[in-house]
């Protein structure tokens, strides 16, 4: 076996191994115990004395290039199955999706809501969150000095005029009815404010909707007519509901909806506090003054309002217990919905 020629075909002979498995077979056919460089160390002493040294060194060469050869694949079939797994290189593997986002739950349950309203005949109509006094109070039968303004007090701006964060949707009601004239059916979605401390169940800013029908001969039946399929919609048909007479200075007679609790039933649990009801709006018959001060006569024209939390209903019906994971953007939270 002449080694120079030994020498020559091991580059080759290397250059051509793609595999793990392939680069093991060329070290045991080189480096073995019964490979090449065994059989020629093992034929040293056949030679003629003089020869031998030389004939060693070469062989010792030979055996020093394949290691080197070896490790060089070893390394570099290791770095391209890194690269491999790494995707640099896999033209197979799959792209990184890009994860799609939703509605936030808060504007999900809104458009919920309004969507109701709508399939049975309300417009949805939005306004201004800063407001001025006269529509925020004044207008809805909440006069300067009277103490039901402590319920609905907000935050006011700086400046000459009495500018305020609206501390319910109810002006835009006001700026409906300004413009025109009934018959009227409106939804009003939006932000609103109130200076309170925040914890599970207060926020300085929530949302709500309330809603208004004006016509000729319109009754306290009509509004429970209107809730009744609103609260079925959202909370199933086999729910009962209840109207407790309560006090709004912008309709009278007034009432409180509350809805059989959708955990127990009505026999009482610890969400409804035992009492088997869960209260979901505030209602009423709109007051004859608020239609004085719009311009609309009591006399001829009658109507009912209603106004709602949304995230209490989105509370009940999801059975969150703290208002404030609405706003605080935790992913883990909202990628529930
Ligand atoms: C006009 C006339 C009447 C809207 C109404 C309520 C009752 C009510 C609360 C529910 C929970 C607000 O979010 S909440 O704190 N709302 O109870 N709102 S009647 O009555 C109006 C509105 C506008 C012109």
């Amino acid at each position: 076996m002449d080694i120079n020629e030994i020498l020559a075909q091991v580059d080759a002979e290397i250059r051509d191994i793609g595999t793990r498995e392939g680069l093991e077979e060329f070290r045991v056919k080189y480096l073995g115990r019964k490979g090449i460089v065994a059989q020629l160390t093992g034929s040293i002493p056949t030679l003629p004395v003089e020869e031998r040294g030389r004939f060693g060194q070469q062989v010792n060469a030979l055996k020093n290039k394949l290691s080197c050869l070896i490790r060089e694949k070893e390394k570099s079939l290791a770095d391209s199955g890194t690269k491999a797994a790494s995707g640099e290189e896999d033209l197979g593997m799959p792209g990184i999706a890009q994860e799609l986002g939703h509605l936030h739950p808060v504007t999900q349950i809104i458009t919920r809501i309004c969507d109701i309203f709508m399939r049975m005949g309300f417009a949805v109509v939005e306004g201004p969150e800063i407001e001025n006094e006269y529509n925020n109070f004044t207008g809805l039968n909440i006069p300067l000095e009277h103490p039901s303004r402590d319920v609905f007090d907000t935050f006011y701006l700086k400046g000459g005029e009495k500018l305020l964060l609206r501390s319910h949707t109810s002006p835009v009601q006001i700026r409906v009815m300004q413009k025109q004239k009934p018959p009227l059916a409106v939804v009003v979605p939006g932000r609103v404010y109130r200076p309170d401390a925040v914890d599970a169940s207060h926020s300085f800013m929530f949302h709500q909707i309330e809603g208004f029908l004006v016509d000729k001969g319109i009754r306290f039946s009509d509004l429970k007519g209107i809730l009744e399929a609103f609260a079925r919609a959202v909370f199933g048909e086999e729910i009962k509901m209840r109207f407790r007479p309560h006090f709004f200075p912008f309709t009278e007679p007034s009432a409180e909806v509350d809805i059989s609790c959708i955990i127990c039933k009505g026999k009482g649990c610890s969400v409804c506090g035992r009492k088997g009801w869960l209260e979901i709006l505030g209602s009423g018959m709109i007051h004859p003054n608020v239609f004085k001060h719009v311009g609309i006569d009591p006399e001829v024209y009658t109507g009912f309002a209603f106004g709602m939390g949304v995230e209490r209903i989105a509370m009940l019906k999801y059975g969150i217990n703290d208002i404030r994971l609405f706003f605080e953007n935790d992913l883990r939270f909202l990628k529930q919905f």
